[in-house]
């Protein structure tokens, strides 16, 4: 079979899915010289096999609002692979998960957790809720509604769900809570955890940690470092800020945060007081930057995005599709050297192109936004062991995780010319432990 035959059977078994087929295209394509030159890989259909998630449950979640009203959203927890390990993903509550979305976040999933060198299968779920404009009770409502159903699906050792859009610390105690409720029963069922009931320290910062770790891996390969770069970032979420806290540590300084509303440039850097200011605006429900804006006298830019400031770094921390081929043309053009993607997916594939032909420097998400899903790993292992580890130790063990995946990315990433290719560095060492595990396994 040749990759556009490969291509043209999984778009005609997976229609209507395109975030899905988006993300098989950038894995598989990357990845097929190295496939079909392992007859064991072939013979076993391993690549079939890879993209066919190993279960998926869908299922209603009513609830009741403060006015009494009933509603219905959909629920969905994707199981795509456990070939290394069992199930591992987040849970996004946004108006925009569907099926294709959440498939594609679990295939992602799959490779970006056999590259953090631990022991962790792929998944993801969530569903179609709108946190915004809701209640303390109504979010606490919701959250039960959604666990009343998953808690026959989830399990200490088959699938351990986490936050990622509209579920941090205080949804993922929602969940914990009924689980724990209905099994009887306290594990570490879910990652993200708040610090007095099992979770680890450093997890609320570890995406963003990770991103900035993984970004000073890059520059630190080109005999540079995040010192005195100027940052561009999206999104004003759990990501970003831990990124925006990173680079201020590491004497980088952030002038950018964007939102649904568009985005804010702050000329002196998003530091100290602002960064704590981002976390209220994260918990307030409201869907907007502007008031960061109003509250530090900056410039607020509407209906924008932030790829129009001169930078040298970009973090798209928000979503997928955030950044297109235009925005591209304006950050090579103003003389960006690095693009992070903290988001999962958020360059569309003609941006990804145009960088990397000009040699930018782009680390895709599965690599760069690892340390959270690493950090959860980290938190199941303390879990394991009933033990909680210090700060400093779980931090030296992200930065560890984030040196191993970039060295990942270098042995299969580095090609006849100096330019590193991330895309399919991390690609293919993803894929290659997996592949192998599933072919130790027989055909299952
Ligand atoms: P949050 O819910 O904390 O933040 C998401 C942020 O993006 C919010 O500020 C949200 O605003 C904003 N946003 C949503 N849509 C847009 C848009 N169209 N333009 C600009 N901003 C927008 O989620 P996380 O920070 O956890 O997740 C962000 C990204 O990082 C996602 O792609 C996620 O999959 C990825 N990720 C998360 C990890 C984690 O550990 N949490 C780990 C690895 C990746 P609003 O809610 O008001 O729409
Ligand atoms: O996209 C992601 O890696 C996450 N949302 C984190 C998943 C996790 O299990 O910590």
């Amino acid at each position: 079979m040749t990759f556009n035959e490969f291509m043209n059977k999984v778009a005609s078994k997976n229609q209507g899915e395109p975030e899905f087929l988006q993300a098989v295209k950038e894995v598989v394509e990357t990845i097929w010289d190295v496939y079909v030159s392992d007859p064991r890989l072939v013979k076993a259909n391993i690549m079939e096999r890879i993209v066919e998630p190993e279960r998926v449950v869908i299922f209603r979640v009513p609830w009741v609002d403060d006015r009494g009203d009933v509603h219905v959203n959909r629920g969905y927890r994707v199981q795509f692979n456990s070939a290394i390990g069992p199930y591992k993903g987040g849970c996004r509550f946004h108006p925009s998960v569907n099926l294709s979305s959440l498939k594609f976040l679990g295939f992602e999933q799959i490779f970006k957790n056999s590259l953090t060198t631990l022991p962790m299968g792929g998944g993801k779920g969530g569903a179609d809720f709108d946190s915004k404009g809701k209640s303390e009770q109504e979010m606490m409502r919701f959250c039960q509604a959604f666990m009343a159903e998953l808690y026959r699906h989830i399990g200490p050792n088959l699938d351990i769900p986490a936050g990622d859009i509209g579920v941090s610390g205080r949804e993922v105690g929602f969940m914990f809570g009924m689980y724990k409720k209905l099994k009887n029963e306290f594990t570490g069922v879910f990652t993200g955890k708040g610090q007095h009931w099992g979770g680890s320290l450093i997890r609320p910062e570890a995406t963003g940690f990770g991103v900035v770790y993984f970004a000073q891996e890059m520059l630190k390969n080109i005999g540079e470092s995040v010192e005195g770069k100027k940052v561009a970032i999206s999104g004003f979420g759990n990501v970003s800020w831990g990124a925006c806290q990173k680079i201020n540590e590491l004497g980088g300084k952030v002038v950018t945060l964007s939102g649904p509303d568009g985005y804010i440039y702050d000329k002196d850097g998003v530091s100290g007081e602002k960064i704590g200011y981002m976390v209220e605006m994260r918990a307030s429900n409201n869907d907007r930057v502007q008031d960061y804006a109003e509250k530090f006298k900056c410039e607020f830019f509407p209906g924008k995005r932030p790829w129009e400031v001169p930078v040298d770094i970009a973090m798209p921390c928000a979503i997928q599709n955030e950044l297109n081929l235009d925005d591209a043309k304006n950050l090579v053009n103003n003389g960006i050297k690095v693009l992070a993607e903290g988001a999962n997916m958020p360059c569309t594939p003609e941006a990804i192109h145009f960088l990397q032909k000009n040699n930018i420097l782009f680390a895709p998400g599965k690599a760069a936004n690892a340390g959270g899903v690493a950090t959860s790993g980290l938190e199941m292992t303390q879990n394991s062991m009933r033990l909680k580890w210090s700060r400093e130790e779980v931090d030296e063990k992200l930065q560890t995780i984030m040196r191993a995946i970039h060295d990942q990315c270098l042995q299969y990433g580095r090609f006849q010319s100096d330019f590193i290719d991330y895309i399919k560095g991390a690609n293919i060492a993803g894929f290659l432990k997996v592949a192998n595990a599933m072919l130790d396994h027989g055909v299952v």
